[in-house]
């Protein structure tokens, strides 16, 4: 089974001011669906053809440096997506607020951790927000494509949001700003969608 470039779910230039258009348009339809295209080439024929990318990430060899990081350019994305998709925001609330006080204090601390592991992250990676089955949370982050889902990557959780920091993700409108595009993520987040990827998680 194909994998398949997942729709944005929004216009392109809905996230105005915080993230542009433009950027938008080229991070969707080229780098995303270049991570799709390669993915699939790199599965083609192989066992892992038939899996999910859940399923191919966990069990990963990360050696296979093709799936792990299409594989992850893939999955990342899709996720980033999800997470900032504008309609039904929401706010932080529920299990999933009580976990981040109970992990962090309050949600303030927690958007301050995430933001320090975005802001530190050299060169290219994502910053995460992780759940575990037990409920808890943790923040991480992880270089290039790579994510916790990945044998032996960052908190080791389930990530249920997720901030791209690679340059592609900002340097049109922010050049060498990632502390004001860290700052940005947090004004278009779906917490909505965040609640519902931690209660899938915890169950
Ligand atoms: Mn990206």
């Amino acid at each position: 089974m194909a994998f398949t470039l997942p729709e944005l779910g929004f216009a392109f230039d809905a996230l105005e001011p915080h993230i542009d258009a433009k950027t938008m348009e080229i991070h969707h339809g080229k780098h995303h669906n270049g991570y799709t295209t390669k993915l699939n080439a790199a599965i083609e024929g192989t066992d892992l053809a038939d899996k999910d990318i859940v399923s191919i990430l966990k069990g990963l060899d990360m050696t296979n440096m093709a799936v792990r990081n299409n594989g992850g350019g893939f999955y990342n994305h899709s996720l980033f997506w999800a997470v900032i998709n504008p309609n039904d925001r929401g706010r932080l609330s529920g299990p999933l607020l009580e976990a981040v006080n109970k992990a962090f204090g309050d949600k303030e601390a927690m958007m301050d951790k995430f933001s320090a592991a975005a802001k530190t992250r050299f060169g290219s990676g994502w910053a995460w927000l992780c759940a575990h089955k037990d409920g808890s949370v943790e923040v991480c982050s992880s270089p290039n494509q790579d994510n916790p889902l990945m044998p032996g990557v960052g908190c080791g959780g389930t990530p249920i949001m997720g901030l791209d920091v690679w340059e592609h993700a900002y340097y049109l409108n922010y050049q060498n700003r990632r502390p004001d595009y860290v700052a940005a993520f947090f004004n278009v987040v779906n917490w909505n969608e965040v609640e519902k990827r931690y209660a899938a998680v915890v169950g």
